[in-house]
């Protein structure tokens, strides 16, 4: 079934300019971009992003990093995308992160870890009404 998922990529993987990179390897996984943005976030935003993390001893610094600099929210369509999606970007934690994987390749640690993807397809859907309009998505302009 095609699916939804929201990528974003972080802060970190923005100041260390591999979007492309990222986007290449997004692409070439066989994920049709449907919408994409440079965008800054507040504080605020950040949190509310991210509220299912809120009791976790990590949230402060994650709200505080995800609020650093710029981020490139991507809404992304293909079979199967959410699951696809986190094979692509590898585990939370660089360490563990298979070879070949977002976050094996860019991420620094499991807090800087360069990409964000949706963990189930209604947060898909629900992470994508947060970034983008509907009217922002480019398959229903076709
Ligand atoms: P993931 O789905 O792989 O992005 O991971 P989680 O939803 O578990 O965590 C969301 C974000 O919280 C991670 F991308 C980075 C941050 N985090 C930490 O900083 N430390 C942790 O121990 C776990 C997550």
């Amino acid at each position: 079934m095609t699916e939804r998922t929201l990528a974003i990529i972080k802060p970190d993987a923005v100041r260390n300019n591999v979007c492309g990179e990222i986007l290449a390897k997004i692409t070439q996984a066989g994920f049709k971009v449907l919408g994409t943005k440079m965008m800054r976030i507040s504080p605020a935003q950040a949190g509310e992003f991210y509220a299912v993390h809120k009791e976790r001893p990590f949230y402060g610094e994650l709200v505080n990093f995800m609020s650093s600099g710029a981020i490139m929210p991507i809404a992304l369509e293909k079979e199967n995308a959410v699951a696809d999606f986190r094979t692509l970007i590898g585990s939370t934690d660089p360490a563990e992160a298979a070879e070949g994987t977002i976050r094996k390749a860019f991420a620094t640690s499991k807090g800087e870890n360069a990409i964000h993807g949706s963990d189930s397809a209604e947060n898909g859907r629900n992470e994508i009404a947060f970034f983008f309009a509907e009217s922002e998505l480019v398959a229903n302009r076709a």
